[in-house]
């Protein structure tokens, strides 16, 4: 059984995790504490520290850089999902770079304000040092004083998207693709802390984000 190794808020871990309940396939969630790798570590041969990675069987999977998006394409060819076709190949890519940087940067800030909701005590030192290393001491505290700015610059990122599903169910045609998955995922991410809701200015977002909520893959001669 496919295996997707994750924590439960990961931005990234939640796009192959809505990808793999919209296949229908038997798949099992492994947690692993944010601050403990190991079993990553030691299912890629120490090769990769980063979440999310995909067992299946023998076949271990895991991103090369910063946009490959390996899993994803191998649960679409290893499922036939149809999330990648020839004809939005350009586009695909230069929207999840833009899915993975513009809207990601606001909405990881956002959940994270509430980190210690998430984070259980024992794990709470490991992960403040590892953001303060990477973002700067004093992150959190900021991230809280600038949450108004960051919203409105969240709504501000999401506009494409709203004008992209003003004609159509999904943001590049009549059913999901994966640029769908990575936007649902960022703000799955937001909306982890129940904090959050959507922009409301955005009604087009909210109606398509009920559509990927529940989106099942429905087999061509099943
Ligand atoms: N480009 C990678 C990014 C993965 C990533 O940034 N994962 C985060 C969790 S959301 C992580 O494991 N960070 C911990 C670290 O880098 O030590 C992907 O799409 O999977």
């Amino acid at each position: 059984m496919i295996e997707l190794i994750q924590f439960p808020w990961s931005p990234f871990c939640l796009v192959q995790r809505r990808i793999l309940e919209f296949a229908g396939a038997p798949f099992k969630i492994v947690n692993v504490s944010s601050g403990d790798r190991s079993l990553v570590w030691k299912v890629t041969r120490q090769r990769y520290y980063q979440v999310p990675v995909l067992k299946d069987g023998k076949t271990v999977v895991f991103e090369t850089d910063e946009d490959s998006q390996v899993i994803a394409k191998y649960l679409d060819n290893r499922l036939q999902l149809g999330l990648f076709p020839a004809e939005w190949a350009g586009v695909q890519r230069i929207l999840w770079r833009y899915i993975e940087s513009e809207v990601q940067d606001c909405t990881f800030k956002l959940n994270d304000i509430y980190w210690q909701e998430n984070v259980p005590q024992s794990e709470r030192l490991t992960y403040l040092r590892h953001k303060e290393r990477k973002f700067g001491r004093g992150c959190f505290e900021q991230w809280r004083a600038q949450q108004d700015q960051m919203l409105e610059a969240l709504a501000k990122s999401l506009i494409p998207f709203e004008q992209m599903l003003a004609d159509k169910n999904f943001l590049l045609d009549a059913r999901p693709r994966f640029v769908d998955f990575d936007l649902f995922g960022m703000l799955a991410n937001l909306l982890y802390s129940g904090h959050y809701e959507l922009p409301a200015a955005h009604t087009q977002l909210k109606l398509w984000h009920t559509r990927m909520a529940k989106a099942k893959h429905l087999k061509i001669n099943a």
